[in-house]
């Protein structure tokens, strides 16, 4: 079962599209993550109960409406959704552990580690990475083309590394309870969420290797805007949305005493700053030759959802 995400109308072209995608990527995930009829059971229990369960698949939708804008099959970017899905369904169990945010709730339902246990966790999120590395690695449309499938591996791997998603939950880690100026708070909001929804995007420029300089920098540069969008309209929800909204506790990061938006500048100029990094994304999209509706919606999601 999908979160049902969007504020925009019922019926509109842009909720059919999402409902569309959302089918897509479940049936990918479903048939990738190994049966819980399988050794080890449990484990393998584990795994489907962290990817299963909902959640919005906001990186995936990425990829397909990078790939529609682009007009790109997207059975080349099925593995590459997939692929970016299991690596954040990773990092969400690995983040609520007790040895990290220590978080109960997630997409209303027992974190994993609660459903399971500690090591269950730990395990789960290991298997969930490599997984996701694998189905990069063997799908059959992307494995026709070498180069791109490389390519991919590569930037996905980036994104999640050190100098990446890891790094950034690190900084966040460390910086409980610190004073942050803007410009910190922005390099870690950019590695610990900002660069893998970066990825979701750009891998679907992978997938076009004869893309104009000039259009992949656009589409990089709004993909940069809307991967901080995505955080600081999160640091926004846990001021505002109640926990039944939310699926995960309100008032969880003032709780840790964590570094966010808010804390930083106040909410109303968290807020400015959110309209700010919108614009600045729907601008990066003008004067390109490509169908830049999915991109400009997607857009208009992340910094108008309220969950
Ligand atoms: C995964 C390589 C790797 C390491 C783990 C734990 C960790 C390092 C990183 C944590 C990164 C993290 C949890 C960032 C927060 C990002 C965020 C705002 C998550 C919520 O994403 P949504 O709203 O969730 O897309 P749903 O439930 O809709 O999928």
């Amino acid at each position: 079962m999908v979160t049902p995400i969007f504020l925009a109308t019922p019926g509109s072209d842009f909720s059919h599209r999402v409902e569309t995608y959302q089918q897509r990527i479940d049936r990918k995930l479903e048939r990738v993550l190994p049966s819980a009829a399988v050794f080890p059971e449990h484990l393998h229990e584990a795994m489907r109960y962290a990817v299963l369960a909902g959640g919005k698949r906001v990186r995936p939708l990425l990829t397909f409406a990078c790939g529609e804008a682009l007009g790109l099959s997207l059975d080349l970017l099925d593995a590459p959704a997939t692929a970016v899905e299991l690596i954040h369904a990773f990092s969400l169990v690995h983040d609520d552990l007790p040895a990290m945010d220590n978080d109960e709730l997630r997409r209303g339902r027992p974190t994993v580690h609660i459903a399971f246990d500690e090591a269950t966790a730990i395990l789960a999120g290991d298997a969930l990475q490599a997984l996701a590395f694998e189905v990069l690695a063997h799908d059959p449309p992307l494995s026709a083309h070498p180069a791109m499938q490389t390519r991919m591996i590569g930037r996905l791997a980036a994104a999640a590394g050190s100098v990446g998603m890891t790094g950034g939950q690190a900084q966040d880690l460390q910086s409980e309870g610190q004073q942050l100026s803007c410009d910190q708070l922005r390099l870690m909001h950019e590695r610990k969420t900002g660069l893998l929804i970066q990825a979701a995007t750009m891998m679907a420029c992978d997938a076009q290797p004869d893309l104009d300089a000039g259009t992949r920098r656009a589409i990089e540069s709004f993909a940069r805007q809307i991967g901080l969008a995505f955080q600081v309209c999160d640091d926004i929800l846990d001021i505002e949305s109640p926990t039944e909204m939310l699926g995960k506790p309100q008032g969880s990061d003032a709780a840790a005493a964590k570094a966010t938006y808010p804390a930083v500048m106040g909410l109303p100029g968290a807020k400015a700053y959110l309209q700010e990094l919108h614009e600045a994304a729907l601008a990066a999209l003008t004067d390109l030759s490509i169908n830049t509706q999915p991109l400009s919606w997607m857009a208009d999601y992340i910094t108008q959802r309220n969950h």
